[in-house]
């Protein structure tokens, strides 16, 4: 692998013309797995038009970054908006793209309505099991053979391996895993079934869901793959740890996918375990609002391409690796978990040009990717 420095200096400042014959990320990891992106619903919608480009020409999977989560699709009970995940869809099947749909049962962005009577208490489990059988059908049904597979249930476990105190838990118990599976392969047999979540190198985290995905395939029940979100930093996960989970996953006879993958280039900011807390500004954890100094773009470049050599490597049990988002301008990072720092996770920067560990790895100069 030819080290960073030895990119022409110049060829990164002035950038070339690209040719019909320039590499793209979906022609060159054809043989490993499916390399994809969370798309939103500006972008669907032709509100960035460089990006729709990098999607078009480099990736052959798509998900949804919100519009398929209960409180956009299914806000109060009985009433769905199809609008942005039908435009969602529409966009995938115009350019042959394999579909994914994200999420089905979470706790977060959970409709309000989901889990409550209207008194606000909590439902009974029978009433919850009809609710999550109707979600999951009505959904499903509507997408039957466009949709590839589904996040059928989004980060259940905690790092310590207990389950997470959802209302689905809380109502009824783990079962609700394994219901929302059958839920799911009845309405739609075609379609596969992820079960996914984040600090998935966590040892007991680990186990947890080895334990969990073997119980559900003793009772019958089918899942394809269980879904490592690579949501990463200059300091975690340990690439040791990540490994030996992809191996203990693919030990279940599931298949493993990469399913959100971006990496902070920012110091790590200590918060809660929680994915979606956050904490007050500080300009301390905001040290590159202008561009990240050359020297810290090299080790996140590195720590890129040690992750890509892993999935590489791995790339017999991992069918998809998806990057969540496009470029470095538009990636949840950019508020998290403080609003207003200004990141560099995703594949592309704020220019649309692709990372250099990925000019490496296609073993191009080329900086500019637009070109259908
Ligand atoms: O990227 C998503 C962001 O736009 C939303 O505001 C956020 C709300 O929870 O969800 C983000 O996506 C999450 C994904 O659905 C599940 N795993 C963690 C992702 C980042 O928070």
């Amino acid at each position: 692998m030819k080290p960073f420095s030895l990119i022409p200096l110049t060829l990164l400042a002035i950038g070339c013309q690209t040719t019909p014959d320039t590499p793209t990320l979906k022609e060159h990891f054809n043989d490993d797995f499916l390399i994809g992106a969370a798309i939103n619903v500006p972008h669907v919608n032709g509100a960035d038009p460089k990006a729709d480009s990098i999607v078009t020409r480099h990736f052959n999977s798509i998900v949804a970054e919100n519009c398929m989560k209960s409180e956009e699709i299914h806000p109060s009970e009985g009433v769905y908006h199809w609008d942005d995940a039908d435009a969602f869809v529409k966009y995938g099947e115009e350019r042959g793209m394999a579909i994914i749909g994200h999420t089905l049962i979470w706790h977060s962005q959970l409709a309000p309505w989901f889990a409550v009577d209207s008194t606000g208490s909590n439902v009974t489990p029978d009433v919850l099991k009809e609710r999550m059988r109707d979600h999951i059908t009505t959904i499903m049904t509507r997408y039957k053979g466009k949709i590839k597979g589904w996040d059928v249930v989004n980060e259940p476990i905690l790092e310590d391996g207990s389950y997470r105190q959802s209302p689905f838990y809380e109502i009824l118990g783990e079962e609700y895993i394994p219901l929302a599976f059958q839920y799911a392969a009845e309405a739609d047999p075609d379609a596969e079934l992820y079960i996914n979540d984040y600090g998935m190198n966590a040892p007991a985290k680990r186990d947890a869901y080895v334990k969990l995905v073997n119980d559900m395939k003793a009772k019958g029940l089918r899942i394809d793959a269980i879904g490592m979100q690579g949501h990463m930093g200059m300091d975690y996960p340990d690439i040791t740890e990540f490994e030996k989970s992809i191996e203990a996953f693919a030990s279940t006879g599931a298949n493993v996918m990469i399913t959100e993958w971006d990496m902070s280039a920012l110091p790590t900011i200590s918060h809660s375990a929680n994915i979606s807390d956050s904490v007050v500004y500080n300009t301390q954890f905001n040290p590159y609002p202008n561009g990240l100094p050359s020297e810290i773009s090299d080790k996140w470049n590195e720590r890129m391409t040690a992750f890509l050599n892993l999935f590489k490597k791995h790339s017999d049990v991992i069918t998809r690796v998806t990057a969540w988002g496009t470029q470095d301008g538009m990636s949840w990072k950019n508020d998290f978990p403080m609003k207003g720092r200004v990141e560099y996770p995703l594949l592309f920067d704020r220019n649309y040009n692709l990372k250099p560990f990925l000019m490496n790895e296609l073993n191009t100069n080329e900086l500019k990717y637009l070109t259908k």
